[in-house]
């Protein structure tokens, strides 16, 4: 080669190689990471966190400061209203049902925000197909041990992602946390999912919760920062 080809080539080349070895330094630097590995900064600008949140170490524990004992041989799910099948399930008879894992994240309306939790449970969409709501239905209404409510529209709580939740990262799900049963609906803020679960109700109408009555947000979107009604 001669020397002015080169030359010629070392004009064109030399950004491109720099560009190159820029990007291939920060492969090498990701590798292997995963989301975990990203400093929380980093995953706002990856959209993982909603607006307004900021991701939080361990699990806050947020509820109306009564943490109900309910032991497993007087634990029961009542699911009734307007379906073609009530249920009152037993603890032997909740753990017949078939049981998914699924991993979300979790957002309270309070700005904290936990990522990657690992759920045991039994899917909502198994609960459906157990009790077929009628076709008028449209709404569902939570009820809880500590005398709690909380409601969704029938087709949030069909989403794949909702749960009747009975562990957390592999470990029995703790009482504070809602244990032995609660409900996660990963797509709203955490004051939709109830701790300590007692019964679902399936509805016409709808009939607004504890804390919607209270100025929350009816629909309570973390992606839109639906916070309060
Ligand atoms: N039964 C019941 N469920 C409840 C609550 C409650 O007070 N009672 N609080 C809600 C609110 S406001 C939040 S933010 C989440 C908190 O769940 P955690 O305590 O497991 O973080 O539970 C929700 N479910
Ligand atoms: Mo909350």
């Amino acid at each position: 080669m001669v020397r002015s080809d080169l030359g010629s080539l070392e004009g064109c080349m030399e950004p491109n190689e720099r560009l190159i070895a820029k990007k291939e330094a920060w492969a090498e630097a990701k590798r292997g990471l995963t989301e975990e590995g990203v400093p929380p900064d980093l995953r706002t600008r990856h959209n993982r966190l909603p607006p307004g949140q900021h991701l939080t170490k361990g699990w806050p524990v947020l509820d109306l400061g009564v943490h109900p004992t309910i032991p497993l041989t007087d634990w029961t799910l009542a699911i009734c209203g307007l379906v073609e099948q009530k249920v009152l399930w037993s603890w032997p008879q909740f753990l017949e049902q078939p049981h998914v894992r699924s991993t979300s994240d979790f957002h309270c309306v309070t700005t904290w925000s936990t990522f990657d939790n690992r759920w045991d449970g039994v899917s909502f969409r198994q609960i459906l197909s157990v009790v077929r709501p009628l076709p008028q239905v449209r709404f569902v209404l939570f009820s809880s041990y500590d005398g709690y409510t909380t409601n969704l529209p029938l087709e949030a709580c069909a989403e794949e992602d909702v749960l009747l939740t009975y562990t957390w990262n592999d470990q029995p799900l703790p009482k504070e946390h809602g244990g032995p049963v609660r409900v996660i609906v990963p797509k709203r803020y955490a004051w939709k999912g109830a701790k300590w679960v007692k019964a679902i109700t399936f509805a016409e109408h709808d009939t607004p919760g504890f804390w919607e009555i209270r100025g929350y947000s009816n629909t309570a979107l973390p992606w839109e920062e639906d916070r309060y009604g």
